[in-house]
């Protein structure tokens, strides 16, 4: 079994949308290890997305990081990382497959539904970014 980091983001908890995008998960095959939510404060949100701070839309994603509650979840199924990037769909939604989650519920390239850890490298340097060890034994 792997684990990957997902945060269901601020404009799908805004709209209501939290609920189904885990029941997508869950159908796939994903288990929840831990989940929390928060509304993230400037501080944590510049240091999550620290890789970015060189990119152009960096403070209008901390902005809208910032807005709102979210939702991390630590997730676990075989193949977890490869295999929520796919369920997940393209960055851009107007790129993303029929039937992938941001497809299905994100708004633009910014206001794009859900995270997903990108190696599993990241994944367990951002599951420690939200959770405690002790959260994610058993
Ligand atoms: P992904 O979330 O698909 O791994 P990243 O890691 O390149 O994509 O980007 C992190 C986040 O930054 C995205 N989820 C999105 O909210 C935002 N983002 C990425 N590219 C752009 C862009 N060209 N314009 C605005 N926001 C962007």
């Amino acid at each position: 079994m792997e684990r990957t980091l997902t945060i269901i983001k601020p404009d799908s908890v805004a709209a209501g949308n939290a609920g189904k995008i885990l029941a997508h998960l869950e159908a796939e095959g994903f288990q929840v290890v831990a989940m929390r939510r928060l509304h993230m404060n400037e501080a944590q949100a510049r240091a999550f997305y620290e890789v970015h701070k060189e990119r152009p839309f960096y403070d209008d994603l901390v902005a809208f990081m910032t807005s709102g509650p979210c939702i991390p979840i630590a997730l676990e199924r075989d193949a977890a990382v490869g295999y929520l990037r796919q369920v997940m769909g393209a960055t851009n939604p107007e790129e993303a497959e029929g039937g992938t989650i941001r497809k299905l519920y994100a708004t633009n390239v910014e206001r794009n539904a859900i995270h997903g850890s990108d190696s599993q490298e990241n994944a367990a340097i951002e599951t420690a970014f939200f959770f405690a060890r002790a959260d994610l034994l058993g």
